[in-house]
């Protein structure tokens, strides 16, 4: 494959972690690791949010009811849901993602669509970017992660899936055609129970199997999705990663070579920070009414101020008369400085902001 050929291709990951809420309360309490366990309400109906691996090797699975589990495995271990801190982790893992890339698209607490066509690192393989980000979930999170990394979100999301769990798997746009001709068809998306019967009394089974189908035959018997089995068939999804994404702040940071504790040093340093963060609030087009100041002494301990004006800071003489002032009584004399930060927060709609924004 040329290499301008491959260029127009998007680079897509699918980041689904393992075992979610059963590997959350794994981490958390050591005597459950290695054991049956699943997460779900222990009352006569309650279902299986999620079962570790061990369990599931019993045959237990999500939405089983609990009764049905108790019965598969004797030694099956409930534990009830802490969904704050599945959101908690949630948070922590989309923080990772976005120090790649702000396309973002969330499914559920933990999956995920990355577009990382573009991405912030300028890594150009996307193999790469969904290894080290597999990595940090495990260094910072202690918890594995799948990834899939394809040219679309279908192929994307399918080889997340192929190597649960901790896998990596790339399908790579020379190498589609063939993954998708062997591939069953349940593993299409959009693919319910129905819709595989259906498939399965005309005489489809396989990827290729649904590719020697007429798109009108399939817009016959499956309505608009036929339209879309028919492009999936061949390795295409033009669906783009749908981010819901609202920036909610726009900052910089500088680090120092040598701790400073001059007037004239930080003075100049906190000059340096103001011209980036306007940039950044240029790139971003980022309105707040906030600016922040984070300063971090030679000890690591760190101090905030913060001020709030009616209308938004964007230019760079109002950000530095006030960051001048919020770095008024920082005593860097007695307490060297390694790093100085802004940011703007508090975000103003302009439909709603005074002063310049009307
Ligand atoms: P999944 O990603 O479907 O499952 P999982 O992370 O537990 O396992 P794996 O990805 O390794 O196959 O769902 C993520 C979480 O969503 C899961 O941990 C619990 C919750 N969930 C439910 O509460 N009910 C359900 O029926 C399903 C499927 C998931
Ligand atoms: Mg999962």
């Amino acid at each position: 494959m040329h290499l301008e050929s491959l260029m127009q291709y998007r680079k897509i990951i699918h980041i689904d972690m393992d075992a979610f809420y059963a590997s959350v309360e794994q981490r958390d309490n050591r005597q459950l690791r290695g054991l049956p366990v699943v997460v779900g309400g222990d009352y006569e109906r309650g279902v299986v949010s999620t079962a570790s691996y061990e369990a599931r090797k019993f045959g237990i699975h999500s939405a089983m009811s609990i009764v049905k589990a108790k019965s598969l495995c004797k030694d099956l271990i409930i534990v009830p849901p802490r969904m704050e801190v599945y959101h908690e982790v949630s948070l922590e893992i989309r923080n990772i993602f976005s120090e790649y890339t702000d396309k973002i698209e969330p499914l559920s607490l933990d999956e995920a669509y990355l577009d990382v066509t573009t991405n912030k690192k300028n890594i150009s393989l996307a193999q790469d970017i969904a290894l080290e980000i597999k990595d940090k979930i495990f260094r910072n999170l202690l918890l594995t992660a799948s990834a899939g990394v394809s040219y679309n979100k279908m192929l994307a999301k399918i080889a997340s899936d192929y190597k649960k769990p901790d896998g990596l798997f790339v399908i790579h746009p020379s190498k589609a055609q063939k993954f998708i001709d062997n591939l069953d068809v349940k593993e299409f998306w959009g693919v319910g129970t129905k819709t595989l019967k259906t498939m399965h009394e005309l005489g489809i089974f396989k990827g290729r199997d649904l590719k020697q189908m007429s798109l009108s035959s399939l817009r016959r018997n499956f309505g608009k999705t036929g339209a879309m089995f028919y492009d999936f068939a061949r390795g295409i999804d033009n669906r783009e990663v749908i981010t819901d994404y609202v920036r909610k702040s726009v900052g910089c940071e500088h680090t120092f070579d040598r701790d400073i504790s001059t007037m004239a040093s930080v003075t100049i340093e906190l000059y340096n920070v103001v011209l980036e963060l306007v940039e950044r609030i240029k790139e971003t087009k980022f309105r707040g009414a906030t600016l922040n100041l984070k300063v971090k002494y030679f000890d690591f301990s760190i101090s905030s101020r913060s001020f709030t004006q009616r209308k938004a800071f964007v230019k760079k003489d109002n950000i530095l008369s006030v960051a001048k002032q919020l770095i008024k009584d920082i005593d860097y004399r007695s307490r060297p400085i390694r790093l100085i930060g802004l940011s703007v927060s508090n975000r103003i709609d302009p439909y709603y902001a005074t002063g310049e924004l009307f």
